[in-house]
């Protein structure tokens, strides 16, 4: 099941891109103009990413201001399959090492531990990674990760395998 506004924008731009095309409705705005369309497109393509049966959307990192520190990125995971499958690994070009953590509390104090065994997608599940909970540490980031920019990084799955998501770098909440 693929979001049929994704498939209808395609389908909009493989229109346009066509040099002998008829002529766009002119209520059409996607056809009028294709540079929107295709940033209309590039939007949503960086929100709804599919991998297999799965679906990761909302990528994003966030801001991290100095080499050597450790940024964090959060996703959401949607199984559309029947199966269930697992993350059992992330990597990415601009981070020594990227670890799947999970957040629980211990003494009345948050601590964080590394998922060695991956995480579990199930099938029909969609898998939040976010703000207080799971989610993926880019472990020693080489250059600072500026508000605005996109990094990229890999997905390893169990059974849909490896896809590169292009996560949009966005601005830290300020502490309340
Ligand atoms: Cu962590």
């Amino acid at each position: 099941m693929r979001n049929p506004l994704l498939l209808a924008l395609a389908a909009t731009l493989l229109a346009a891109c066509k040099p002998a095309a008829p002529p766009a409705p002119a209520d059409n705005p996607l056809i009028e103009k294709p540079a929107a369309a295709m940033a209309a497109a590039a939007t949503l393509a960086s929100v709804e990413t599919p991998i297999g049966d799965l679906q990761v959307r909302l990528p994003r990192v966030l801001e991290t201001p100095m080499a050597g520190a450790t940024g964090v990125a959060f996703l959401v995971i949607a199984n559309l399959g029947d199966q269930d499958d697992r993350l059992l690994s992330a990597s990415s070009p601009v981070a020594d090492s990227v670890e799947i953590h999970e957040m629980s509390m211990a003494d009345g104090v948050m601590r964080m531990r590394a998922l060695g065994d991956g995480l579990a997608i199930p099938a029909g599940a969609a898998v939040e990674l976010a703000p207080g909970g799971t989610h993926l540490m880019l472990i020693g980031v080489h250059e600072p990760l500026v508000a605005g920019g996109t990094v990229s990084l890999e997905l390893r799955f169990e059974k849909a395998g490896a896809a590169t998501v292009a996560m949009p770098v966005r601005a830290r909440q300020p502490a309340p």
